[in-house]
């Protein structure tokens, strides 16, 4: 009796054994299997301390297209009989603020100006501005975003600023398009802006802020981390700009 007992276990425990090893070698090949899937991917990781893209936020009125000289003279155009602030006075980054200050009805003729169907699309680029553009964005180590606010009544400004980028920069820059109210929030090294103050939810922003120069800027100290850029031409020195923040970043 015992004996039958003792070799019904040693089968149970055969069985067993059986099944452990083939639970094992499963598992086995399973990890290796995992281990595989993910050193495979590890190759297309960047490794530790390659250097990485310098991304450049680059704003479109007043930095890229003539806001500012477009507004005047169309101002001039359609309210002749009118008093208008010339560009050489322009101060302070809302142009509508110094139109009201000339009279109620003055500010809101201003307002309408830019609210006007085919305003956007209009802009005469801004000296230099598309080629530096296009030079930035062909440059190695450089990734370069437009970022934009459209005004709040939207109708006109918002397709207009796409059609103006098509028109002037072509189809491909339509990936590189960012509209935003709010560019505090949005993720780059260096942002190229006509405005002095751009407050936000994120504060401080991640990106330096190259204030780029106006009519209406001229005159404004710089602050925080803040530096000038005055235009596009060869010598307004937007390359050593970028290459210092590249050489900055990747330290
Ligand atoms: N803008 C106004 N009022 C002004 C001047 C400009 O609403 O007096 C608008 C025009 C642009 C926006 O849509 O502000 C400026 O956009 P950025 O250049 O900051 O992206
Ligand atoms: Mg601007």
């Amino acid at each position: 009796m015992q004996n039958i007992h003792q070799r019904a276990c040693r089968k149970i425990g055969k069985y067993l054994k059986i099944y452990s090893d083939i639970f094992n070698s499963r598992l086995l090949r399973e990890t290796t299997v995992q281990r595989r899937k993910f050193t495979s991917s590890s190759p297309k990781m960047a490794p530790r301390n390659s250097p990485r893209n310098l991304r450049v936020l680059l704003d479109m009125d007043g930095v890229l297209a003539d806001f500012e000289g477009q507004f005047l003279k169309n101002f001039r155009e359609k309210y002749p009989q009118d008093p208008f602030v010339p560009l050489e006075d322009r101060s302070g980054f809302y142009v509508t603020k110094q139109y009201y200050a000339l009279g109620q009805d003055i500010g809101t003729k201003a307002f309408g100006i830019y609210e006007e169907k085919g305003f956007f699309l209009s802009l005469q680029p801004i000296e230099g501005a598309i080629e530096a553009a296009r030079e930035m964005a062909d440059m190695e180590g450089v990734d370069v975003y437009i970022c934009t606010s459209p005004i709040k009544k939207y109708t006109h400004c918002v397709v207009e600023k796409y059609q103006w980028l098509d028109k002037h920069l072509g189809k491909e820059w339509m990936e590189r398009m960012i509209l935003t109210r709010d560019k505090t929030v949005i993720n780059g090294d260096l942002l190229i802006d006509d405005k002095p103050n751009i407050t936000g939810g994120m504060s401080p922003p991640q990106w330096q802020h190259v204030l780029f120069t106006s009519w209406h800027n001229r005159d404004v100290t710089l602050q925080g981390g803040q530096v000038r850029l005055d235009g596009w031409l060869p010598h307004s020195g937007w390359r050593d700009i970028l290459e210092r923040k590249r050489q900055e970043i990747n330290k």
